[in-house]
């Protein structure tokens, strides 16, 4: 694997109800995992759970290609199972559908550290929710943030840039009243196996979307040696950089 490489996952959830003047009511619930295999093919896995009564009935389809083969034949699939139910809307129909977006990638280890792991982005309901795993840390309190490029190549891990801040503002607590970078995400704690983690969600992010102040793509996430101060310019006087991934589609 490169270093670079990552797990694209996206999810959508897709439930509908049968009609009520149906004897019985057929539950359907669709789910939609999208991998990334390489740069040109995506392989989508369609399960389809039936369920009437006590009956319960999967179907799973595999459509691979080109990102924009397989979303083109999803949508001719999505409308299939749609149409099956009815092919006319009724008041009893209802359909609730959520999309739920996740990209993953590994943190590599910088300035001579051994500090690797991974970092998960989830989107849902216009929130994005980090959860970062971290290893090979040396223990006590780092800071973690995002920094304005997908660039890990340098030992130093310094060609991701500075902090990301789209919104000009000076570094500091995430929520601050004089300010803070959109990257500030802030510090989590090392155990005494250098193991640590950090959960963070915000409505002020996204991924992929046309909002160049929340947009995380083509940024980086960095781990640092030290703590961040929240209050030192321009980036809290966290030293090192130890671990890095770039946020790449
Ligand atoms: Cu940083
Ligand atoms: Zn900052």
């Amino acid at each position: 694997m490169n270093k670079y490489a990552f797990l694209l996952i996206a999810c959508l959830g897709l439930t509908l109800m049968g009609c009520a003047d149906n004897k019985k009511e057929t539950h359907k619930e669709i789910s939609i995992e999208k991998k990334k295999i390489n740069d040109t093919l995506v392989r989508a896995t369609v399960t389809t759970k039936y369920t009437t009564g006590d009956e319960v009935k999967e179907d799973v389809q595999v459509i691979e290609g080109t990102p924009g083969e397989v979303n083109s034949q999803l949508e001719v699939y999505k409308k299939e199972i749609l149409m099956q139910h009815g092919e006319e809307p009724h008041a009893a129909h209802k359909t609730e559908t959520t999309t739920v977006k996740k990209l993953q990638f590994a943190l590599n280890p910088k300035s001579g550290s051994n500090a690797n792991g991974s970092v998960m982005f989830t989107e849902q309901n216009g929130k994005v929710t980090l959860e970062a795993h971290i290893n090979g840390l040396t223990p006590g309190t780092h800071a973690i943030h995002v920094h304005q490029k997908a660039d890990c190549s340098s030992e130093d891990g310094k060609s991701s840039g500075g902090h990301w801040n789209p919104t000009f503002e000076p570094h500091g607590a995430w929520g601050s009243d004089t300010g803070y970078h959109r990257g500030d995400i802030g510090n989590f704690n090392a155990d005494d196996t250098g193991h640590g983690m950090i959960t963070f969600s915000t409505d002020l992010w996204c991924l992929g979307c046309e909002d160049e102040t929340k947009d995380l793509l083509g940024k980086a996430i960095i781990v640092h040696q030290g703590e961040d101060d929240l209050s030192s310019q321009p980036s809290g006087a966290a030293g090192a950089r130890v671990s890095c991934a770039g946020i790449i589609q």
